[in-house]
């Protein structure tokens, strides 16, 4: 027997991944550098489907079907290198690696490089959606050729994570490392969403006075609504924990440093070195990074300054209600950048990428898995070349409809001391962008004066520098 797909690198996300091919009716090779963890495989799930167990890289190779199509799930970095490195010389031209790791997407644009030279299809994917996610059908994302596509779309689709309206959630994103990135800014979203979601707990904490419970409570009602979302539904799972050894909320014992694996951040650098703006996913890193500096924060405890006074009962539903408007239109502003980021990458690197396309993939098997995600695919399905997600009419009109709150909502938190970056960077970029005149052009003239970087006028074509260190007149440039 010879095996359709195989798996090589059986930690959680690969063994998890190998049995949703097993349990799909694919005969799954399996291979792990330590064999034991494959012969555990076997041993615990082999009644799940039809494995075939490989000890060594040759007899795993040979157990797959040509073209060769097998998935490396290892630790990214430099495990991948090495594991690509022990399977290239071995396969032949047509056969394809599908990298479901978390790779930089600019690793993946050099081993696809690198594999296209020797006829190898290298398919950097995206897979989220955590470990019961592989097991049961995540949100898929891959890249690569368009002909490993054909071969490999079926397969994926099977196993992949299914909409509420049965759409499975994979798509060809784009060539090379298109779909790692769009797994990249996923993961940057998925910080913004969480960080909001913490700025909304805050606030209805300190600022109106409920208790974890109760706010667990408001989320839930607010997962009936437009906010209906995985992360949505989890916080309240997690706000309503109570801890089994002191009795007191879950979320009152655990250290208040937040941790990140790096994705987050490689999206804000990332940004930046396309020039986007991702203001609220860069507040979002920041946020964690921040929690974590305990000394400066014990350092900066006496620092002036107000604290909060909880709403009376009365006051506190109405301020809850604000807060829901003040949530829902930073989410709207956080994807307007994530997909920004995403449509400035396709220009740079020539993707096909279908903006619609990747929001409806994102519907199901994902962390950021919400019921918002088919509004913005109704957008980019109703205008494909939108300029951005604020110009589709109905998010205008819901910011529009939002704004006070959410103005409100930030005046609150500024007045009583409550650190609010995803909100109100939202709220800056939302202003920023409707501005008749923005202060840069002030900037330039700056630039103008102690550099002569020149400048660019209202009224005419040209680039000009004024002689400030002379009579001040203007030359053209
Ligand atoms: P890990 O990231 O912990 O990697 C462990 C696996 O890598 C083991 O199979 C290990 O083999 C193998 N490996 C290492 Br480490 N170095 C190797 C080398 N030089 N040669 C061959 N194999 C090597 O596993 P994971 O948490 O299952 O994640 C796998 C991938 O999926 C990662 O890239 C991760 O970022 C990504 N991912 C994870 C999640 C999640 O929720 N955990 C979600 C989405 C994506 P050994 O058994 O011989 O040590």
């Amino acid at each position: 027997t010879t095996a359709q797909i195989g798996v090589t690198g059986l930690a959680v996300m690969g063994s998890n991944l190998a049995r949703n091919f097993a349990r799909n009716g694919y005969t799954v090779a399996v291979h792990n550098r330590t064999a034991s963890r494959t012969h555990a495989l076997v041993e615990e799930h082999g009644s799940e489907g039809d494995f075939i167990a490989a000890e060594t890289a040759k007899e795993f190779v040979a157990a797959l079907e040509r073209p060769r199509r097998l998935v490396i799930m290892v630790k990214a970095g430099d495990p991948t290198d090495a594991v690509i490195q022990e399977f290239a010389p071995l396969l032949e031209p047509g056969d394809m690696i599908i990298d479901g790791g978390n790779a930089h997407f600019a690793d993946t644009r050099r081993r696809e490089r690198e594999l296209r030279e020797k006829g190898i299809h290298f398919v950097g994917t995206g897979i989220s959606g955590g470990e019961e996610g592989a097991l049961n059908g995540p949100s898929i994302m891959p890249g690569g050729s368009k002909e490993s596509y054909d071969s490999l779309g079926p397969m994926l689709e099977k196993i992949s994570a299914k909409a509420k309206d049965g759409a499975p959630c994979v798509t060809h994103v784009g060539a090379d490392g298109a779909g790692h990135f769009v797994k990249m800014v996923h993961n940057g979203i998925e910080y913004a969403d969480m960080q909001l979601i913490g700025e909304a707990y805050q606030l209805l904490r300190d600022v109106a006075g409920y208790s974890p419970a109760q706010i667990a409570e408001i989320f839930r009602t607010w997962n009936t609504g437009r906010l209906d979302s995985y992360l949505i539904e989890i916080t309240a799972e997690v706000l309503s924990h109570v801890d089994a050894a002191t009795g007191k909320p879950f979320v009152d014992v655990v250290v208040d440093q937040a941790e990140q694996k790096g994705t987050g951040r490689w999206t804000v650098q990332i940004a930046l070195d396309l020039g986007v703006p991702v203001s609220g996913i860069a507040e979002a890193v920041f946020a964690r990074s921040l929690s974590g500096h305990a000394a400066l924060r014990e350092a900066s405890r006496g620092l002036a300054g107000p604290s909060a006074t909880p709403l009376s009962e009365a006051e506190a539903g109405a301020f809850a209600d604000r807060v829901e408007q003040a949530l829902y239109a930073s989410k709207i502003v956080s994807y307007t950048q994530g997909f920004h980021e995403i449509a400035a990458a396709r220009e740079e690197y020539d993707w096909d990428i279908d903006l619609g396309a990747v929001s409806a993939i994102w519907r199901g098997g994902c962390i950021i898995r919400a019921a918002f995600l088919d509004r913005i695919r109704a957008a980019y399905d109703a205008r494909a070349d939108l300029p951005s997600l604020l110009s589709d009419e109905t998010f205008a009109r819901e910011i529009a409809d939002a704004q006070d709150d959410w103005r409100e909502v930030i005046v609150a938190a500024t007045r009583q001391g409550v650190p609010t970056p995803g909100f109100s960077a939202a709220l800056a970029y939302y202003d920023a962008l409707r501005a008749e005149r923005l202060p840069a052009a002030l900037t330039q003239g700056q630039r103008d004066f102690f550099g002569a970087h020149t400048y660019r006028r209202t009224d005419r074509d040209g680039s000009f520098h004024t002689l400030w260190g002379g009579d001040r007149s203007e030359v053209s440039a």
